[in-house]
């Protein structure tokens, strides 16, 4: 059997027992939902995905078996086996029982990847009921089994002799134990979008994911590796130049070499999309290596521009975030031994990080650019408009401001505005419908309520950038009857009103209006949602009669409930609303508008961020998702009309 120099008890770090993994998993997989699920996942793939950087392993295969269990199964060198000298028990069984066991963890092999929390696949072990493992290697296969975590007595095992053309390798199968998660079922598109990531991020490795209960198959292998990652983002995109800009550098650090690399694409998009990786792992809280890329990309930028006579038609530079407009990139540093901050642990610390970045963005997209003066101009001249439509939203936005709250000669022609001048009494109806908010005015009362109807759709917030939104009359009424401004000019102090209630119908267009305003809302005048301003009125669907008195009912059950119990299966009359345009003034104020009455929703920070997120989805350029997302939620939205 063989000793190998890099693995041994010396490089054993005995730090914690799996019960410790067992009494607060949340600490080593993130959470005991769904997401800590997965991540045993991503655990066992990690170390496969190690095999593979360290040059052992190109194959891996991902199994979701139909009894719940998942099998993971490399072409790597196979998990050791020997007799381990200091516990004098099978070194598999060591790396499955003893947290951070293992020579590879300890960073004398070249290892970039290992999971968000780096503890290995003993964390594995631990969180699942029942784990075996199948290892091809030192001329035989091997198994081996553990229950809970322990390992069984007789599970250890030399099985056969490898035949000669065998190769080497590991299978891991294990049984996720659901006395520990809320869930053991796992998602064929959670699992299929990381493992086709890290496909991108690892290039020359072969990774399929099999699902016999969802009976599906994908494989990911991508030759041309986060190039091959920015064309994917780019799929549903109007990309600006063919060619994808790619660069790769290597940098030297105390702990070691780190590599450095790049790839962008400018579209005609407004929305940038920038993934920033480090080790494998979706930075999403960014980091040393971002933040040196959106550096030096705004130096170079300027730089090129500057000496190519390209910033005429703007005042002074263009700021990042002109550049960074539709551009879709993905960075990817290995660095020998990362540092993870932030909340999520998504956040890369290394300090050094930043200037390797930074040089590499200098040196390689300078150099890019000089070559490529048509891809330079396209890219310059993106960045120009958006900042003369930066320029101009501000404008804009300084226009929205009504310059004092008195002045109410500026307010629309289309607001009923009322009486009082209190904020805390004053309430504005946001009305679907020209009808609607005819009857809304006459049946409201003009103390305290205004009402503002809306004509048909808003606009489509997703595509177009803050001027061309401030030039719909619909927003510019609402912002001017609001009276705060919007985005840096927003000034809660200066609302007009404490509480804002959109009053659609309950049919596909209402539900679309609204989904438009709230998404309008969270993206420009976010504070009046977290300040719990915004409400949805709740127009009832049937109004039912009875022995002189009238009950509403907003679903059909609730009119099913009160036919049987309260008119005991005989009303006197049922009315069913279509929409607020065909209720009376003096039903709508029974209904929607009496404070006595009306039932109101408060809408949440949650609510404003679903509707942002089913909007992008729904109305952004992106083919897929929203096809996919159309088919899971055919059920609950079936008022999806685009
Ligand atoms: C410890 C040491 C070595 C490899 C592994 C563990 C290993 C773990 C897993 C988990 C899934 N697949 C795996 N493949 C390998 C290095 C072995 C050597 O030096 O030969």
């Amino acid at each position: 059997m063989s000793q190998d120099p890099e693995y041994g008890a010396g490089q054993i770090q005995v730090l914690e027992g799996l019960e410790a993994v067992r009494k607060r998993p949340a600490m080593y997989v993130g959470s005991v939902e769904a997401r800590g699920l997965h991540h045993l996942v991503y655990e066992v793939v990690d170390n496969a995905i190690d095999e593979a950087l360290a040059g052992y392993c190109d194959t891996i295969e991902v199994t979701v078996n139909g009894d719940g269990s998942v099998t993971v199964a490399d072409d790597g060198r196979g998990i050791p086996v020997d007799p381990h000298e200091e516990y004098d028990r099978p070194a598999v069984e060591v790396i499955m029982t003893v947290l951070h066991a293992g020579g590879k963890f300890d960073n004398k092999s070249y290892q970039v990847s290992g999971g968000l929390h780096g503890v290995g696949v003993s964390v594995v072990n631990a969180l699942s009921k029942r784990l075996e493992v199948r290892i091809k290697r030192d001329g035989a296969v091997w198994r081996h089994s553990f229950d809970h975590g322990e390992p069984e007595p007789e599970g250890f095992e030399r099985v056969r002799d490898l035949r000669p053309d065998e190769e080497t390798g590991t299978e891991v199968r294990f049984w996720p134990d659901d006395d520990i998660f809320e869930t053991t079922e796992f998602a064929y598109t959670t699992l299929e979008s990381r493992l086709r990531e890290l496909a991108f991020l690892n290039p020359g490795v072969a990774i399929t994911l099999r699902s016999e209960p969802d009976d599906r198959e994908s494989t990911f292998e991508y030759e041309g590796g986060i190039r091959e990652f920015v064309e994917y983002l780019n799929e549903t995109r109007d990309v600006l130049h063919d060619d994808v800009v790619y660069f790769e550098e290597e940098g030297e650090t105390g702990d070691g070499p780190v590599h450095v690399e790049i790839a962008m694409q400018a579209t005609d998009g407004v929305q940038g999309s920038i993934h920033a990786f480090a080790n494998n792992i979706n930075t999403r809280e960014g980091g040393t290596h971002l933040t040196g890329f959106k550096t030096a990309l705004t130096r170079v930028i300027n730089d090129y521009a500057t000496s190519n006579d390209l910033l005429s038609e703007i005042d002074g530079t263009l700021k990042g975030e002109d550049i960074r407009e539709g551009l879709t990139a993905v960075i990817s540093v290995k660095h020998p031994d990362p540092q993870f901050e932030g909340q999520t642990k998504t956040k890369l610390g290394n300090s050094e990080v930043r200037g390797i970045v930074e040089s590499a963005v200098h040196e390689d997209l300078g150099t890019y650019l000089e070559e490529h003066p048509d891809t330079a101009e396209t890219i310059v001249s993106k960045a120009v408009e958006a900042a003369k439509a930066r320029m101009a939203a501000k404008k804009a936005e300084e226009l929205t401001r009504r310059k004092s709250a008195l002045e109410t000669t500026s307010l629309p022609g289309k607001l009923a505005d009322c009486q009082t001048r209190d904020p805390d009494e004053a309430e504005l109806f946001i009305v679907e419908g020209d009808s609607a908010g005819g009857s809304a005015k006459q049946g409201r009362a003009p103390e305290y309520q205004a009402v503002l109807p809306l004509r048909g759709k808003i606009l489509n917030v997703e595509k177009h950038r803050l001027d061309r939104i401030l030039e719909n009359d619909q927003i510019r009424n609402l912002i001017t009857a609001i009276g705060t401004g919007i985005g840096e000019e927003f000034d809660i102090s200066e609302s007009r009103y404490k509480k804002i209630i959109m009053m659609t119908d309950a049919d596909v267009d209402g539900a679309h209006i609204r989904t438009l305003l709230l998404t309008f809302l969270y993206r420009h005048m976010r504070p009046l949602l977290e300040a719990g301003y915004v409400y949805a009125a709740q127009p009832p669907l049937y109004r039912i009669r009875y022995n002189g008195e009238t009950h509403d009912a907003m679903t059909e059950e609730e009119r099913e409930r009160i036919v049987e119990e309260v008119c005991g299966g005989s009303p006197d009359q049922v009315q069913r609303f279509k929409g607020l345009g065909e209720m009376n003034p003096e039903q709508l104020w029974d209904t929607t508008m009496d404070p006595d009455e009306r039932i109101l929703k408060r809408i949440t920070i949650e609510d404003a961020a679903a509707a942002d997120r089913m909007f992008s989805v729904l109305m952004g350029d992106a083919v897929e998702p929203r096809k996919q997302f159309i088919k899971e939620h055919s059920g609950d939205a079936d008022w999806v009309d685009i």
